[in-house]
């Protein structure tokens, strides 16, 4: 060995004893929370020999990589031994009789029972391998979070029946409102190459029970539907077929015209109801399982149904005709509003869906976002959840955070979603959640949807940051059970991600609980919203007005004046609040039982009205705003003391979005205050500082490079 190579190899083996005593050796985000670093406490085992389907197969190898990296230990002759399997597919399984009818096709029932040799034997079963898959996950997860896996009796099965990634991810590679790199898929070397990383990303999926994805963007191409195209989802869904995610499609609605030789895409003309079928058998070619198709019709300039006269319905159902031979789905998305249409744009998507109630085909699902405007960082829930018993309804949450700072914010998105899950639309009396809409509970509805729009990229960590991560694992869990604590799934993800040192894990969890509160205080508190930058959405812009159109702009959410802020509507104003079910509208409309949070989104208020802890409402933002600030603060330093429980590279780059955080909250701040403060003209509450600059600075900043667009 060269005297440089001994050097070297000596620096090596320091660095990594070192690493080995500190336990925290570098590492760049990429195995998410399926790290597999050793775990306290657990046991080798063997794993009895199982069938071997591809599924099983990967269950198996799962469970091997897993094992191997939580318990090192060799297994020795009298470990516990693991059974995985279905009663169909193992007599060994059969024989133990376990109670599986239940839990449907998606779940799991894992029990540890004595093996008759004096030795115990844990099994993970169900009625389909892919539930043995989601069974090893969780087995692991009990493992990487610290808990005992001595005596299991644990059973569990999906309340959601699809649980979908939404990618908006175009053609060229770029994403829409994407911060974590470009487009996982390589389009352009598919079908022939398919990177290896396909597989961590199906793996990631099915470990948090996504079991379906949208490839392509919602401002969907037609290309995406031609037959090079298909061939290149066909071996996206060959990949993925093994760990239970179906592939489906985002479908333009004009594709019989760009890509059928068509004059119309008249839902009801036969040459184009002719068009549709062949495409849809065409994908089943060779897609066998493809689940079906994402429409984004007649809303933001894309094409549909209305082109031609026709509603929603004769769109919809036109494309369900086409997938319902093969068993597909068509997810029809409820976010529309017009430019011609003068009225609230809040308004606009229940009163086109609400009258079609009862019309869609039974493997239609109308997709509504979770608020009636479109991913603010608070909105109340949509009218729509609720209102229409007779259509199955699908949820769509963000879980890229184009209005929440893009990937360098720390906002946890657990919060939002269960404020919106767990908001009682009273439909059927108090207890009628937005959760049991979701469900299917509420109104006896099978085909039940939850899509998220996903944050993932080529970015080594996939999300763009390492925190963001977390949202594509709450996601995952809520779908699978949309009355799940976000508290208790992001103690798991902070255990499996970083450390199960409580010293680190409270600490974690209580910075990620209120993070997002604080996003709302620094960019929208009290109920403001759509008050960032023009089209890129990045930063403050409350000053935003003109262009195209008027709900597109900040002034047209907020109506700041001489006389006050906030959008009315109540019965004085747009009228909004008359879609809920009435005790919902009252409870809106009152200024006493309206939750402060929502007060600006329903109400137009003076300057000085009176707050419930006695500012006025001008003292009460400034503090909102303020508050927010000071909790990124306390973030930066909350972190800076996790140093010891986390290796350098994460803990560095968390620590420099943090700064990035900071800065950006404080700019928020100042910003919306300068602006506001021009109608207000009120002073800041005592201690308040000034903005650092003056409005015109603020204005006057440009991001033409800004991500995402
Ligand atoms: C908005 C995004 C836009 C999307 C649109 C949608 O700014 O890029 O195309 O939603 O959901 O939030 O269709």
């Amino acid at each position: 060995m060269r005297p440089f190579g001994i050097l070297r190899g000596l620096l090596l083996a320091l660095g990594l004893a070192s690493a080995a005593v500190s336990g925290a050796r570098a590492e760049d985000g990429y195995d998410l929370w399926l790290r597999y670093r050793p775990a306290q406490g657990s046991v080798a085992r063997t794993i009895a020999p199982s069938a071997d389907t591809p599924t099983l197969k990967v269950a198996r190898a799962e469970l091997e990589r897993g094992l191997a990296g939580l318990t090192p230990a060799t297994p020795t002759a009298d470990s516990p031994s693991i059974l995985l399997g279905t009663p169909s597919g193992s007599p060994a399984v059969a024989a133990l009789n376990l109670p599986l009818k239940d839990l449907g096709p998606e779940g799991y029932r894992i029990r540890t029972l004595p093996d008759g040799k004096g030795n115990k034997i844990t099994v993970i079963a169900a009625n389909t391998d892919i539930g043995v898959l989601y069974g090893v996950f969780h087995y692991l997860r009990l493992i990487q979070t610290g808990q005992g896996v001595d005596m299991l009796d644990i059973a569990s099965a999906p309340k959601v029946k699809r649980r979908l990634l939404n990618h908006w991810d175009n053609l060229d590679g770029t994403v829409e409102r994407g911060y974590a790199g470009s487009s996982l898929w390589d389009w352009w070397k598919l079908p022939d190459y398919k990177d290896p990383r396909y597989v961590d990303y199906a793996r990631a999926n099915a470990s948090i029970g996504i079991n379906g994805t949208v490839l392509n963007n919602v401002n969907a191409k037609a290309d995406s539907l031609t037959a090079p195209y298909i061939a290149k989802a066909a071996a996206l869904a060959d990949v993925f077929r093994p760990y239970g995610i179906k592939v489906y499609l985002s479908a333009r609605f004009s594709a019989p015209i760009e890509i059928g030789g068509l004059k119309t895409a008249d839902p009801l003309d036969p040459a184009v109801r002719a068009f549709w079928k062949a495409k849809a058998d065409e994908i089943y070619q060779a897609i066998p399982d493809f689940g079906g198709f994402l429409v984004k019709a007649n809303s933001e300039g894309q094409p549909g149904p209305q082109d031609y006269g026709r509603t929603h319905v004769d769109g919809a159902n036109m494309l369900a005709d086409a997938v319902a031979p093969h068993g597909g789905v068509v997810m029809w998305r409820a976010f529309v509003y017009s430019h011609e249409q003068p009225d609230d744009r809040a308004k606009q998507g229940y009163n086109e869906f609400k009258p079609f109630d009862g019309q869609f085909r039974d493997n239609v699902i109308v997709q509504v976002k979770n608020g009636a405007i479109d991913f603010q960082p608070r909105e109340p829930f949509h009218p729509l959840f609720g209102a229409m018993p007779r259509t199955n309804l699908g949820m769509e949450f963000q879980i890229t955070k184009e209005y929440l700072g893009f990937a360098t914010h720390l906002v946890y998105l657990g919060p939002l979603y269960e404020e919106t899950l767990k908001a009682d639309t009273w439909a059927k009396g108090q207890g009628s959640t937005v959760a049991k809409v979701i469900d299917g509970r509420l109104d006896g509805r099978r085909e039940t949807l939850m899509a998220g729009v996903a944050n993932i990229g080529t970015d080594r960590n996939w999300s763009g940051s390492q925190f963001d991560q977390a949202n594509w694992y709450v996601f995952g869990r809520l779908a699978w059970d949309p009355e799940a604590s976000t508290r208790e799934i992001a103690a798991d993800w902070a255990k499996m991600t970083f450390s199960t040192d409580p010293r680190f894990v409270a600490p974690a969890v209580a910075m990620m609980m209120g993070s997002r509160e604080a996003a709302v205080d620094y960019m929208t508190p009290l109920g403001l919203h759509h008050q960032m930058g023009r089209s890129h959405h990045y930063g403050p812009g409350p000053w935003v007005s003109g262009g195209p159109r008027a709900d597109w702009t900040s002034v047209y959410y907020a109506k700041a004046g001489k006389d006050g802020i906030g959008f009315d509507r109540t019965a004085t104003g747009s009228n909004a609040v008359a879609q809920y079910a009435p005790a919902v509208a009252a409870r809106f409309s009152d200024l006493k039982t309206i939750d402060e949070r929502d007060l600006l989104w329903f109400h137009h208020l003076p300057w000085t009205y009176r707050l419930k802890s006695g500012q006025t409402l001008w003292d009460g933002l400034v503090i909102h705003y303020s508050r927010g600030v000071a909790y990124v603060d306390g973030m930066e330093r909350t972190w800076a003391g996790l140093a010891p429980y986390v290796d350098p590279e994460r803990h560095a780059q968390v620590g420099a979005f943090l700064a990035i955080q900071r800065n950006e909250a404080q700019w928020w701040r100042d910003a919306s205050i300068a602006y506001f403060q021009t109608f207000s003209g009120l002073p800041l509450p005592a201690g308040e500082k000034p903005p650092a600059h003056s409005l015109e600075y603020y204005e006057g900043l440009s991001f033409p490079w800004a991500p995402g667009i």
